[in-house]
C-alpha cells in the first residue's frame, strides 16, 4: 500500500453531504436523538452535553471481508476519555448524548473492561448441596468499589439522562454530528459540544470504494484517499452559533499544543480547545480559550484564507499572523497538583483521581458564565 498526499481539492463540508449517501439508521438513531433534546429541553435549567469517543473507521470495501483499518496518526483510541467524562458530566446534573464507536469504552462499563478488570474476576460461587441451586455473589473485596458504579449506573438508566448512540464510519459520524446538532441547537447556550473523537483526516468517498472482494495476487495496494471535510466550522458558526464548544487539541510534541489549540480558536471561532499530547493525556491537559470568556470568535479573523498558518521557528507564539499573545489565556489542569493539595480520592478504579474530573469540573463554571453572559444582555 502506498501512502502519499497530493493536493486535489478537499470536499466542502456541503459537497460532502451532498455527495456522500446517509448512512442506513440515521433517521432512526436522528428521531431518538431529537426526542432526548425535546425531553430535556422541557426541564428549566437542564443542560445537555453531546459527548463524541473514539474514532471513526473507513471500509476500502462495500462489504467489508477483512477490514482494513488505517489510523494514519496513532491506532484506534479506546474512548477512555468520552466515557469517563460522561460519567462526571452525569454527576453534575447534564444529560448527556454519548456519540461513540461501535465497541468503544461506555461510562460506567468501562471500570469493568475485558482486557484490564474482566468482570468474571468479580464473581464467586456460593455452592449448594444441590449445583443447580448455586448462586453467584460479587467477591467482598470487589463490592466496595462497584457499589457506587453501580448505584450511578443504575440512576442514569432511572432518570433516562444517558442516551448512547454508535457510529462505525467516518460518514456515520459526520450525519449523527449534523443531525444531534440540528435537534441540540435549539437549547441555545444550554448545549454543550465535547468533541473528544479523534476523526481521521483522510476518508474514502463512496464513489471509490470498492464493490468486489480485492484480489491480492494483482501485487500492491495504493489508496487515494480523500480529505475529511472541516465540519468545525459549519458546526460553530451555522448549525449551533449558540452552543458552547470544546474540541480537543491532540499532539505527540508538547510545545505545538498550545500554538495549533490557538490557530484552532483562532479558525473556528468556538470556545475552548483542550490540548493533550499522547502520552500525557491522562496526567496533564491544558485549557486554551480567549481572555475574554463570554466572546465567540467569527472563525479565520486573523488568519484569512489561510488553512494551516505557517510555523515559524523564534516567533513569540510559534505561528505567523495571530492573534497578539495576551488574547488567550492558558490554564494547566495537572493530576499531581490536585494530588498534592490533598485530594481525597475519585471515582476512577480503585478510587483513583481522575483528569476528566478536573476537566468536567472546570468546565461547568465556564459552560454557566456562557450562559448567564446571554441572559445578561437580554
Ligand atoms: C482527543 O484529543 C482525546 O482526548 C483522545 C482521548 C483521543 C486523546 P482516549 O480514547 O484518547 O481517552 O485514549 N481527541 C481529539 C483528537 C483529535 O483528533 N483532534 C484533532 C486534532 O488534534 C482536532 S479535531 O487535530
Amino acid at each position: 500500500m502506498s501512502a502519499t498526499v497530493s493536493s486535489s481539492e478537499p470536499f466542502s463540508t456541503e459537497g460532502y453531504f451532498h455527495t456522500q449517501r446517509p448512512p442506513a439508521g440515521l433517521e432512526e438513531k436522528s428521531e431518538k436523538m431529537h426526542a432526548f433534546v425535546e425531553q430535556w429541553k422541557a426541564v428549566k435549567g437542564k443542560k445537555v452535553v453531546l459527548v463524541t469517543v473514539s474514532s471513526p473507521a473507513f471500509s476500502i470495501l462495500l462489504i467489508v471481508i477483512r477490514a482494513v483499518e488505517l489510523q494514519y496518526r496513532w491506532s484506534r483510541t479506546p474512548g477512555t476519555r468520552g466515557a469517563t467524562s460522561a460519567e462526571y458530566f452525569l454527576s453534575q446534573g447534564y444529560a448527556v448524548i454519548f456519540l461513540h464507536r461501535l465497541h468503544s469504552l461506555r461510562p460506567f462499563s468501562r471500570h469493568y473492561s475485558h482486557s484490564l478488570n474482566p468482570f468474571l474476576d468479580l464473581l464467586s460461587i456460593v455452592p449448594s448441596s444441590s449445583s443447580s441451586s448455586s448462586s453467584i455473589v460479587v467477591s467482598p473485596e470487589h463490592t466496595q468499589t462497584l457499589l457506587p458504579i453501580l448505584k450511578a449506573y443504575h440512576e442514569s438508566q432511572s432518570s433516562g439522562t444517558l442516551l448512547s448512540v454508535e457510529f462505525q464510519t467516518v460518514n456515520d459520524y459526520l450525519w449523527l454530528l449534523k443531525a444531534v446538532t440540528a435537534s441540540m441547537a435549539s437549547l441555545g447556550r444550554r448545549g454543550m459540544y465535547y468533541l473528544a473523537a479523534a476523526v481521521s483526516d483522510f476518508f474514502l468517498p463512496e464513489e471509490k470504494v470498492a464493490e468486489h472482494k480485492i484480489q491480492s495476487n494483482k501485487g500492491t495496494l495504493s489508496l487515494e484517499m480523500d480529505q475529511v471535510p472541516k465540519v468545525m466550522r459549519p458546526l460553530v458558526q451555522e448549525w449551533t452559533p449558540e452552543g458552547y464548544i470544546v474540541s480537543f487539541k491532540l499532539e505527540t510534541d508538547t510545545a505545538l499544543l498550545i500554538p495549533k489549540s490557538r490557530a484552532a480558536l483562532s479558525r473556528y471561532g468556538h470556545q475552548l480547545v483542550i490540548g493533550n499530547e499522547l502520552h500525557r493525556r491522562k496526567h496533564e491537559v491544558v485549557f486554551v480559550e480567549r481572555a475574554t470568556p463570554s466572546s465567540k470568535g467569527t472563525g479565520d479573523d486573523q488568519i484569512k484564507g489561510s488553512v494551516t498558518p505557517p510555523i515559524v521557528a523564534g516567533s513569540d507564539l510559534g505561528v505567523v499572523g495571530f492573534p497578539r499573545k495576551e488574547e488567550y489565556k492558558e490554564t494547566w489542569l495537572r493530576l499531581d497538583d490536585l494530588k498534592n493539595d490533598g485530594h481525597a480520592g475519585g471515582k476512577g478504579r480503585d478510587g483513583e483521581v481522575e483528569i476528566e474530573e478536573m476537566i468536567v469540573k472546570e468546565l461547568l463554571n465556564r459552560h454557566q458564565y456562557w450562559m448567564d453572559a446571554k441572559a445578561t444582555r437580554e
